[in-house]
């Protein structure tokens, strides 16, 4: 399985590390760490040099709550950054949902563009579709940022998102984005109870299938905060536990911000199939 990209074809035969970098004064876990446009590349150079296989750029904050920040706002934080971030050899992503910034970003060399409204925003699907082949994460989300956390999904959510994720699936092959660049999110946190969330792990397999590639984003997340009792910059640990979990149940790309951590970490899972293909004879030479 492979991932299509405006520069590259990622191959998923190894899970793959997609490393954050917020340039926002407000994300709910390093909010003004890497604000300014030289500070948040250094950032990228630091999650290349610890194995990011993907960068990840966001200049707007989706945190429960947080106010839209403007067109201008955004790009001002943005393209700079993104215009060295494309020098570094690795595919540039950029989190954004609004068309004006996904066209400038896919202009700039942009590889990815990562979309928590799942191209829903009117103009997204055509700024997308113009490209011949970037790559694409649909996320799945229940109601918007501002209100989410107030009124999460009902019911069991596995379902729900499989299906929405399918039907926002179809509509961008009906405008000629193919399979193989698009990626599938569930979206972790996103309007979902603790429960639902879990759920999503637990049964991941039920969402596979279908033939796209998976990318969960549990870092740092409230849920394990949850569940553990940690403050945010205290859940490395649970967000590595969550990387490894949801790869192990097929994820194909995890969205961390400590990229040295979760790359260690799976590579005692790559190390264990490993173990396990010699053992069945299919690793043997
Ligand atoms: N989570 C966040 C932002 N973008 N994109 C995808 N595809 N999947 C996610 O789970 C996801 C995402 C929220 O995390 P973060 O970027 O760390 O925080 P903030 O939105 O506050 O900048």
């Amino acid at each position: 399985m492979h991932w299509q990209t405006a520069r590259f074809r990622i191959d998923l035969a190894q899970p793959r590390v997609m490393g954050i970098v917020n340039v926002t004064p407000d994300s709910f876990s390093d909010g003004g760490r890497y604000q300014g446009a030289s500070a948040a590349l250094r950032h990228c150079e630091q999650l290349v040099a610890q194995g990011a296989d993907i960068l990840d750029l966001g200049a707007e904050s989706t945190r429960p709550g947080t106010p839209p920040v403007p067109l201008d706002e955004e790009l001002e934080r943005l393209l700079p950054v993104l215009r060295e971030a494309v020098g570094l050899g690795v595919p540039v992503s950029v989190d954004t949902y609004k068309p004006e910034v996904m066209r400038r970003a896919l202009d700039l060399g942009a590889d990815i563009v990562n979309d928590i409204w799942a191209l829903r925003q009117p103009g997204a699907l055509d700024a997308v579709a113009r490209h011949p082949s970037c790559g694409v994460c649909l996320m799945h989300m229940h109601g918007e940022p501002q209100t989410m956390h107030r009124a999460p999904m009902e019911g069991d959510a596995v379902p729900q998102v499989q299906a929405f994720l399918a039907e926002r699936a179809g509509k961008l092959a009906a405008a000629g984005i193919g399979r193989e660049r698009v990626v599938l999110d569930p979206g972790i946190g996103f309007g979902k109870t603790v429960a639902q969330n879990f759920a999503l792990l637990a049964r991941q397999h039920e969402l596979l299938g279908g033939g796209h590639a998976w990318l969960a984003g549990w870092s740092r997340k409230s849920s394990l905060g949850q569940v553990t009792g940690l403050p945010v910059q205290e859940r490395l640990v649970p967000s590595v536990a969550a990387a490894l979990l949801s790869v192990e149940r097929g994820a194909r790309i995890v969205r961390v911000h400590d990229v040295r951590e979760t790359v260690a970490a799976l590579k005692v899972l790559a190390a264990t199939a490993s173990a396990e293909q010699d053992k069945t004879g299919k690793n043997t030479p």
